[in-house]
C-alpha cells in the first residue's frame, strides 16, 4: 500500500432515480478521479428493492473500498460533494435519489460523530451493502457485527438481484 494512502474506506453507493446504473458507473468514476483517493475493489451493480421507504423504484447498489490520504470528515466531505454535483436532493429521509454515497467504514475505526457515525449505524442489516461488500470482501469484519459473508447469509437474497459486473 503506497504510504502516500494510508488509509482504508468502504463506500457504498446507491441510486434509484435518472437512469440509477449511469449514475453509480459514473460516480466511481468521479471517487477514483479524485487525487487523493484511490479505487482498490469495486462490486458488481445490484438491483435491490428499496428498505425503508418501500414505495419508489428499485435501487441500483454497490460497494468499493478505496485507499486514500483524507481523513474521515475530509472523505465524507468530497462524497458530498460528489453527490450534490450528481443533482441530489434533500427532500425527506430514504426519499428516492439520484446518488447516495455512504462511508461504511474506514480504518475499522469507531466513531458516535452524528455527522459520520462509524461503522455505518446501518449497514450490517442491509443486504443491499453486505451482498456487494461479501462478494469484494468476505472476510471483512463489519464492527461488532462479524464477516460481511456471514451478515450476508443471514440477512437471506431476498430483493437482491445481481446485475452485472463493470470493473
Ligand atoms: N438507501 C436508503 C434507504 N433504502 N434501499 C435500497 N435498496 N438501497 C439503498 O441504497 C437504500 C435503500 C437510504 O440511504
Ligand atoms: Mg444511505
Ligand atoms: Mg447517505
Amino acid at each position: 500500500m503506497p504510504t502516500s494512502l494510508p488509509h482504508i474506506a468502504v463506500i457504498a453507493l446507491g441510486s434509484n432515480l435518472d437512469r440509477p446504473q449511469e449514475q453509480v458507473k459514473a460516480a466511481l468514476e468521479a471517487i477514483s478521479r479524485h487525487p487523493q483517493i484511490e479505487l482498490n475493489r469495486v462490486s458488481s451493480l445490484y438491483i435491490t428493492a428499496p428498505v425503508g421507504y418501500a414505495d419508489q423504484p428499485d435501487f441500483v447498489n454497490a460497494v468499493c473500498i478505496v485507499q486514500t490520504a483524507l481523513d474521515g470528515r475530509e472523505l465524507l466531505a468530497v462524497l458530498n460533494r460528489i453527490e450534490n454535483d450528481f443533482g441530489r436532493r434533500r427532500s425527506f429521509r430514504n426519499a428516492p435519489r439520484t446518488l447516495d454515497l455512504d462511508i461504511i467504514d474506514y480504518n475499522g475505526e469507531t466513531s458516535s460523530d452524528p455527522h459520520l457515525t462509524l461503522p455505518h449505524p446501518r449497514a450490517h442489516e442491509r443486504g443491499f451493502v453486505m451482498w456487494p461488500l461479501a462478494e469484494i470482501a468476505p472476510d471483512y469484519v463489519v464492527g461488532l457485527h462479524g464477516k460481511a459473508s456471514e451478515l450476508a447469509a443471514k440477512l437471506g437474497e431476498d430483493g437482491i438481484r445481481l446485475q452485472n459486473k463493470v470493473v
